[in-house]
């Protein structure tokens, strides 16, 4: 496929206040130059920071929706915030019926678990133990740090990782069978390193590190990343091309003063995305 416009299908819930998961995904992958098909998980009011939101599972809407595209294919599958676990095996029906049509379809899976050491308040063991099931169904995955932890079963001892922790974790996520690893938000002083893992060499894209940890900064960074690989970007350069927008956008938020829950302020910047994009190719 890969037309003029690539086709994205974006797995993950609409959150109407806070700037996180389909609200962010969905302009991204257009400005992009990406047709984002939206396939919704959960309405929240607000997202889980929040300290009061409603939340409507659609978990029961999902396998009437996905048969109804069971005549499209699509470049990428990219899913992040899940809402139940049978979500997950519904998901799994998904990734295998699309990889079956088109083999060239690659899956993109933001784990969305938690962060900063602490699971997501949606989040639990269970839900945890089916998304290291789907890891196997992913080309690349996302983890920020806790993720990796939670999913590997590693002790969580901070955001800060010496190389050598970083490829034993990567190692282990790709032993559950993903193609590519993403390790996110890895602390190096007052830097932040992402790593491009599959095995050999890991490769370090290094950005401008926030003192303050704004929500919804996973999904943007994975919403780039996506567009950038469905454009077809190389994974390390995507990743650059990430992790470079997310710096330009924390670095402006943090001018602004705004509360971390209110999420990154991505919205005056959305504009020099594409030129982004262009400059790095
Ligand atoms: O940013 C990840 C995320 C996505 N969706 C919802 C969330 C969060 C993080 O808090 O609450 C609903």
């Amino acid at each position: 496929m890969c037309a003029a416009v690539p086709r994205v299908a974006c797995i993950n819930d609409l959150s109407g206040y806070g700037r996180c998961s389909l609200t962010m995904a969905l302009p991204v992958l257009s400005v992009m130059g990406v047709q984002a098909c939206p396939v919704p998980t959960a309405v929240l009011s607000k997202h889980t920071g929040f300290s009061h939101f409603s939340f409507t599972d659609l978990t029961d809407a999902l396998p009437a929706y996905l048969k109804s595209w069971n005549d499209l294919q699509f470049d990428m599958i990219y899913s992040g915030f899940l809402g139940s676990e049978r979500q997950m095996s519904l998901l799994r029906e998904f990734f295998e019926f699309q990889k079956a049509k088109n083999p060239a379809c690659r899956i993109l899976l933001d784990t969305v678990m938690g962060d900063d050491g602490k699971l997501y308040s949606t989040y639990t063991k269970a839900l945890c133990d089916s998304m290291r099931e789907l890891v196997q169904h992913a080309d690349i995955i996302t983890p920020n740090v806790t993720e990796a932890c939670l999913l590997t079963g590693t002790p969580y001892h901070g955001e800060s990782l010496h190389t050598a922790e970083a490829v034993a974790l990567g190692d282990q996520l790709l032993s559950l069978g993903c193609g590519a690893v993403v390790i996110t938000g890895i602390v190096r002083e007052d830097m932040i390193c992402n790593m491009t893992y599959t095995g050999g060499e890991p490769e370090f894209s290094v950005i401008h590190r926030t003192k303050c940890l704004y929500s919804g900064t996973g999904d943007l960074f994975a919403s780039v990343l996506c567009g950038a690989l469905a454009v077809g970007q190389p994974l390390a350069e995507a990743v650059e091309t990430a992790g470079s927008f997310l710096s330009a956008v924390t670095q402006y938020t943090l001018k602004q003063n705004t509360p971390a829950e209110e999420g990154v302020l991505f919205e005056p910047l959305l504009r020099t995305l594409p030129e982004t994009l262009t400059s790095s190719r």
